[in-house]
């Protein structure tokens, strides 16, 4: 069982796509571990984007994660990581596939709408640095058995 951050960004909050993006993950069988509605600070925005300081793109985007709230999240399940970026698709919605969150509402990498963790180490990095032990919850749903197989 593996869990993940999703961010529902800024411009996926002003387009009233929150409960899209979460009507999807719930229907690839993820499961909800946590959920924060934010207004994200410039500290926060460095934190999360640290790994990309210094890039051409950095300072638009921290103006960008900070421009509105963003609905955070933590869903979990088998393949939780891959599984949660392959339904964003790709970082530019252009080379996204057909049927996944970018490529359905999106055209430009600079307002791509959602953000996933990328692996175990950084998904672990990001929920910690998202939320707090007690925010995340263990819980079980009954239909479990049917979409997890373990
Ligand atoms: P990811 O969100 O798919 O993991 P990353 O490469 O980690 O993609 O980049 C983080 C975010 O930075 C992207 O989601 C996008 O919002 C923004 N970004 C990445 N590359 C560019 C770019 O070339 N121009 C503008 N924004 C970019
Ligand atoms: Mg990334």
């Amino acid at each position: 069982m593996e869990r993940t951050l999703v961010l529902v960004k800024p411009d996926a909050v002003q387009r009233g796509l929150i409960g899209e993006v979460i009507a999807r993950l719930e229907r690839r069988g993820l499961r909800l571990v946590a959920a924060r509605f934010v207004q994200v600070d410039r500290k926060l925005a460095e934190r999360h984007y640290a790994v990309h300081k210094g890039k051409p793109f950095y300072d638009g985007l921290i103006a960008y994660i900070t421009s509105a709230p963003v609905m955070a999240m933590v869903w979990e399940g088998p393949n939780a990581i891959a599984a949660v970026r392959q339904t964003m698709g790709s970082t530019r919605p252009t080379e996204a596939a057909p049927g996944s969150i970018r490529h359905d509402f999106g055209l430009t990498v600079g307002r791509n709408l959602t953000h996933a963790s990328d692996s175990p180490q950084t998904a672990q990095e990001e929920v910690n640095l998202w939320f707090k032990p007690d925010e995340l919850i263990t819980w079980e749903r009954d239909l479990d058995r049917w979409i997890f197989d373990a």
